[in-house]
């Protein structure tokens, strides 16, 4: 229901119908041989992951319900996966024991860029984020994207910083 969505589609896209050849479903376990890898490359270094260790990673995040919500677009024609997004849900003890999510890994294929599917992608893990009750949604982004991830209600608050420390 993208009733209360805060972008607009044109052409009119949908997760019944991103577009032509193409399938919005969730992620699943076959994806590793669909290219699901190569497409994450396009984000960030992936690194050597074999076969069993995806499978190893996928079960873990399924043996967590309610967790990871990972939306994928696919190409029908070619069978690859062309597009990801993840909604990371987080539990709570502040807000009444409630949850918060975070929108990550937002990737689309170079070569299927300009067709919405990003929006429809980030637009979907908003709407589900609400839909399993997060008290706020929140992501990390280069400069470049921050008017990109604006149209979705998303904003810097004030007096609240991004810290990272890397490994
Ligand atoms: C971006 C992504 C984040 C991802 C990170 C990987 C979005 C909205 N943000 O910040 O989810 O995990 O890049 O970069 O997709 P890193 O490998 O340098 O952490």
């Amino acid at each position: 229901d993208f009733s209360k969505s805060t972008t607009q589609y044109n052409p009119a896209v949908s997760v019944k119908n991103p577009g032509e050849g193409l399938c919005m479903r969730p992620l699943c376990r076959g994806d590793y041989d669909e290219g699901y890898m190569s497409l994450l490359s396009q984000l960030t270094k992936v690194g050597d992951v074999s076969r069993e260790e995806f499978e190893a990673r996928f079960t873990a995040m399924e043996a967590c319900p309610n967790s990871y919500y990972i939306v994928v677009i696919e190409d029908t024609m070619t069978k690859k996966v062309i597009g990801s997004g993840t909604l990371a849900v987080e539990q709570k003890f502040i807000r009444k024991c409630s949850s918060r999510g975070r929108i990550e890994d937002i990737v689309v294929n170079d070569q299927y860029r300009g067709k919405q599917l990003g929006k429809l992608l980030v637009d979907t893990l908003m709407i589900l984020s609400q839909q399993v009750g997060c008290y706020k949604v929140s992501l990390e982004c280069k400069d470049n994207m921050v008017n990109f991830y604006s149209q979705f209600g998303l904003s810097k608050e004030e007096g609240q910083n991004y810290m990272c420390r890397r490994f």
